[in-house]
């Protein structure tokens, strides 16, 4: 029986690490999850930039250091992961804070019995053509190192839900923007709104188990179906066609062109 089997899932009653804070997403989601009612956590390796959210704290913590991150998990109910690389880079470094980062990260999770909601990301599956639909039963195609560290994590969730019984929930995001630059992201949009009601759809799902979930709008192109969204209460609200008329061109990168993970599958 973990923790969030014995307290109800209400904001009041959960404390939440949200790691990687101070980038993109991060900032996003750390003033969204305290107005609605979470008692936040913030990690990163640099300071939070903006004005700390109400009742929210900020613990600097490595990923590749396991005794900072378990430090940083004391006392919580739930584990935001967002933290780590967030593109193609040298293996060492993919290896030390994506992967070994997720150790950290899962590791801490079950002495503490918290629930760990991950960013992982379409580029597990990137080698997949446009155009063909993926479901979260399809084998990964990883496109870069990046892609195959969110695999790893994926898979590391698997074995520690089947093992620990971690709840963990696996965000396959698309690309989360203000809104879609170009045409690819009329399939694979997040808006910041969605982000923020899938991870609060995490937070509050009273028996996610082991799930996986696409990141991302009610897209009329999507390439990606099923999953657990529906089951964990997801219910996105912004559309991507709404901006197809504003998108610029294609790219011109034939490699990029082809297959799901656009330019991740030719650097
Ligand atoms: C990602 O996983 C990256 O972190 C982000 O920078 C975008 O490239 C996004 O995927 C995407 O595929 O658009």
């Amino acid at each position: 029986m973990t923790r969030s089997d014995l307290l109800p899932r209400d904001p009041s009653r959960c404390r939440v690490l949200l790691t990687g804070a101070s980038g993109t997403l991060g900032r996003i989601l750390a003033p969204a999850l305290a107005a609605a009612g979470y008692r936040l956590r913030l990690s990163d390796i640099v300071p939070f930039p903006d004005p700390m959210p109400a009742g929210a704290e900020f613990v600097a913590a490595d990923l590749g250091d396991a005794e900072a991150v378990a430090r940083a998990t004391e006392d919580m109910t739930d584990i935001v992961h967002f933290g780590g690389i967030n593109g193609e880079r040298d293996v060492a470094a993919i290896m030390r804070v994506n992967i070994l980062g997720a150790n950290h990260v899962f590791e801490a999770a079950r002495k503490v019995g918290a629930r760990v909601t991950y960013a992982s990301s379409n580029h597990a599956i990137g080698f997949y053509r446009r155009g063909e639909s993926v479901t979260t039963e399809d084998p990964f195609r990883p496109d870069s190192h990046y892609g195959l560290s969110k695999a790893y994590a994926e898979t590391l969730g698997r074995l520690f839900f089947d093992k620990y019984g971690v709840e963990n929930i696996h965000l396959r995001i698309g690309s989360c923007l203000p809104r879609p630059t170009e045409p690819r992201h009329l399939s694979t949009w997040l808006s910041p709104a969605d982000l923020v009601r899938l991870v609060l759809a995490c937070l509050k799902a009273p028996d996610p188990g082991f799930a996986v979930a696409w990141g991302i709008s009610r897209n009329d192109r999507a390439w990606w179906r099923g999953g657990d969204g529906e089951r964990i209460g997801y219910v996105p609200r912004d559309e991507a066609e709404a901006f197809a008329a504003e998108v610029g061109p294609a790219t011109d990168d034939p490699i990029a062109a082809r297959y799901q993970g656009g330019a991740f599958c030719s650097q």
